[in-house]
């Protein structure tokens, strides 16, 4: 098997490259189409892009674009951003896959569900941050998971996003072969985002995630189309889980560690718990209370961001 690709001790604190990037083919491209966020960088775009992304400090994803367009709109009126009157927040380029706003120095976009359609995102956004010269920011993970041992609507800030073996490594099929990245998330931008948790006065907790293929059999869920284990198999693997550390289980979080960790890209995951998956599998809220829940990320990210800019100025 691949040794795990790593960075030394201090790497999980990154910021120890100026520049986001590893490909030595980028610089020979004139233009470079990034197709999914319908964004393109070439000639006089060069510099509208620089204008218009060179300051962002904080890249905030998470999977639903309606609640990614919800995030946007709070980030502006907790910032004081005002749209003149007679405009709306708007999405930038194409929407069909993904929408993507600016509100000051934040970028929100949403990455749909699991590693691939994160992947996806992440190597354009942070093509287009370094084409802009955006080279100091933060990305953060915001969304929903099914808790591990922690009650509903706990906020888990992960620490490592880890595999079904709970091993914090990311795979990655390159050229037919597999290569293994370190899903390690920044412990400076978790004890900041853990502070804000705390300063919120929701329930939180810092620990491993597990990062799933799909949220059925790979959850170990007893609902889904197919199932050829019996609870106390599901129960077996759940354990496994909880004893290793993990707090929560979700579709994104081990593929946006390894991403970033690869690139020194400070980074973080923070989601909100839906169900303990100790006790069920079905997300049984009301409407109401979900809605409530899916608000607390976001919360803690809005405090987060706020106390970063006041340190900055
Ligand atoms: C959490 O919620 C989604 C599945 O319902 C998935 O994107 C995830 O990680
Ligand atoms: N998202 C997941 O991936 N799993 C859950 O249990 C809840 C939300």
């Amino acid at each position: 098997m691949a040794p795990i690709e790593t960075l030394d001790a201090t790497a999980a604190t990154p910021m120890l490259a100026p520049h986001h990037v590893v490909n030595a083919h980028l610089r020979e491209m004139d233009a470079d189409v990034m197709y999914h966020i319908g964004l393109t960088w070439s000639g006089e775009d060069k510099l509208k892009l620089a204008q218009l992304f060179g300051d962002t400090k904080f890249f905030i994803t998470g999977g639903s674009a309606d609640r990614m367009a919800h995030f946007a709109k709070e980030v502006a009126a907790a910032l004081g951003i005002e749209t003149p009157y007679g405009y709306a927040l708007a999405p930038i380029g194409s929407t069909a896959r993904y929408v993507v706003y600016k509100v000051g120095p934040v970028l929100v976009a949403n990455h749909g569900m699991g590693v691939p359609s994160v992947s996806i995102l992440l190597h354009e956004v942070t093509k287009l941050l370094e084409y802009a010269g955006a080279h100091e920011c933060t990305y953060i993970r915001m969304g929903t998971s099914g808790g591990v041992g922690v009650e509903p609507g706990t906020v888990v800030i992960s620490t490592e996003g880890v595999n079904h073996e709970m091993e914090a490594v990311d795979e990655v099929a390159v050229l037919g072969k597999v290569v293994r990245r370190a899903a390690i998330f920044s412990p400076d931008v978790v004890a900041d985002i853990a502070k804000a948790a705390e300063e919120e006065g929701l329930p939180f907790a810092t620990g491993k995630t597990l990062t799933c293929n799909d949220f059925y059999e790979g959850q170990g869920r007893l609902d889904g189309a197919i199932c050829e284990y019996t609870a106390e198999d599901k129960f077996a693997f759940l354990k496994v889980a909880a004893d290793a550390g993990v707090k929560n289980i979700e579709m994104e979080a081990k593929g946006f560690a390894g991403f970033c960790h690869k690139l020194h890209i400070p980074v973080a995951c923070v989601c909100v718990t839906l169900l303990n998956r100790l006790l069920g599998d079905q997300v049984l809220s009301s409407h109401e209370t979900l809605v409530g829940y899916e608000q607390r990320p976001g919360a803690v990210l809005l405090r987060f961001i706020k106390a970063r800019l006041a340190a900055a100025n």
